[in-house]
């Protein structure tokens, strides 16, 4: 008998796992494989679905009545596993319960009330940059210097977090990041800080740990209003405090990176600093620092012919999508001519990343102060990779520059 689109066939089976060191060290490889062998393939290790194409991949995104959020963006099933803390109110959420908290912060962080930190992030960038010319010269590494220093300068005080303990803040987004995959060693790594790591980051969260112009007062001032329910507020905070601080630094790390390896890109940018923003978004579609995110079927469901059980796990490749031939025209290369919209690295429909105004923010602030400082910019060593369960990351960025 022949298959037609009605009748559902077994997909492609891979014994492949993706969180293994191999894959996350160079993802490519694996995502090649997966994006040829169909559009769903069964991950036998794991017992789930895997999108790989980014037509699947976008249409699983954009369809949160049949893949849900709210029994956990990774692959613990919430239906009955518990999670490791009380679950987000935004990404591992559905409608009604995801509306409110997504439009509080979705105002809190939109690109109008971002205007009044504009000005201060440029002149903190362009210290930065300063700085680090003198102190560090033509040799430093720029994963240190420039992509976790810059964050960690602005965004806890946007936050309007106290100065002490800040030292929490990646190590807490990285256990985080690395709780949406299997319990490997590298959660195994973890679990040693959960309890002082969570106690530190949940204390920040009351109001009377922020200062009163932050986003963080904001959110208690939505509560203040009947916006939010004052139980809500703390925990909406812990978004902005798991979810804001690694994703911008390896966001960062990732431009910088592409930058380092394509000098004629950092010469267009540095002719029109203006494509500061678009070469952020493209550079976020080349490396993806957020790797992939869990749906969990709402009902029983065909994908592509393909039928995926109700309460069954889908595992969506972003990184692949972003680079699928498919949908881009030679997607391994970084490019600033290319037009990046409709890239999946923020994802797509209701969750798309609520906080992309504010990386955009960091990155075209410190983007921009570099190209008005820098002719040249190459890599001077291997550059290292951080594994993460989920975070394309960085450990170092070894980096020559020549100032202007
Ligand atoms: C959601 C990526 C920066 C806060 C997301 C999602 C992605 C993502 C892929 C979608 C999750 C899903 O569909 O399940 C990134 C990347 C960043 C970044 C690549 C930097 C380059 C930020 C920042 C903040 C933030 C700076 C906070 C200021 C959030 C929150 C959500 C989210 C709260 C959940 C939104 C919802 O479920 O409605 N992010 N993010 N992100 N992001 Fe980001
Ligand atoms: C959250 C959140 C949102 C996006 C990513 C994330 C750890 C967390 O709302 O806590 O990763």
């Amino acid at each position: 008998m022949t298959e037609t689109a009605a009748v559902p066939a077994s997909p492609p089976i891979s014994d492949a796992d993706p969180f293994a060191a191999e894959h996350l060290e160079h993802p490519e490889p694996l995502h090649r494989r997966l994006r040829e062998a169909g559009p769903v393939v069964r991950l036998s290790r794991y017992d789930v679905h895997a999108l790989a194409r980014h037509q699947e991949v976008h249409a699983a995104l954009v369809d949160w009545q049949t893949f849900q959020s709210g029994a956990g963006v990774g692959l613990a099933n919430f239906r009955n596993e518990k999670p490791w803390r009380p679950p987000s109110l935004l990404l591992e959420a559905d409608p009604p319960h995801h509306d409110a908290p997504r439009r509080v912060l979705r105002e809190i962080l939109a690109p109008l009330a971002l205007r009044r930190l504009r000005e201060t992030w440029q002149t903190v960038a362009e210290e930065l940059v300063e700085t680090v010319l003198v102190e560090r010269g033509r040799e430093f590494d720029a994963f240190e210097a420039l992509a976790q220093a810059f964050p960690l300068r602005v965004f806890p005080d946007a936050v309007g977090l106290g100065p002490h303990g800040r030292e929490n803040l990646l190590p807490y987004g990285n256990m985080a990041f690395n709780a949406f995959g299997p319990r490997n060693a590298l959660v195994e790594s973890d679990a040693h800080r959960v309890a002082d790591l969570s106690a530190w980051v949940n204390a920040q969260c009351a109001r009377e740990a922020l200062s009163e112009d932050g986003f963080g007062a904001r959110i208690w001032a939505a509560a203040d209003r009947g916006d939010l329910t004052r139980a809500q507020a703390p925990l909406v905070v812990r978004s902005l405090l798991t979810a804001g601080v690694d994703t911008t630094v390896h966001g960062l790390a990732a431009a910088l990176y592409a930058f380092a390896t394509h000098p004629e890109q950092w010469q267009r940018l540095r002719a029109r600093p203006e494509l500061a923003r678009t070469a952020f978004d493209e550079a976020v579609r080349w490396q993806s620092p957020v790797q992939t995110f869990f749906r969990t079927a709402t009902t029983d469901v065909d994908i592509a012919g393909t039928r995926i059980r109700e309460g069954g796990k889908i595992l969506m490749f972003l990184g692949s999508a972003n680079r699928d031939p498919e949908r881009w025209p030679e997607p391994d290369r970084f490019d600033l001519t290319r037009d990046p919209s409709g890239h999946v690295g923020f994802g797509m429909g209701i969750h798309q990343c609520v906080g992309q105004h504010v990386a955009r923010l960091e990155a075209e602030s410190l983007l921009t102060a570099l190209a008005r400082r820098v002719t040249h910019l190459e890599l001077v060593g291997e550059p290292r990779r951080h594994l993460n369960n989920t975070l394309r990351s960085w450990a170092s960025l070894p980096v020559r520059i020549r100032p202007a």
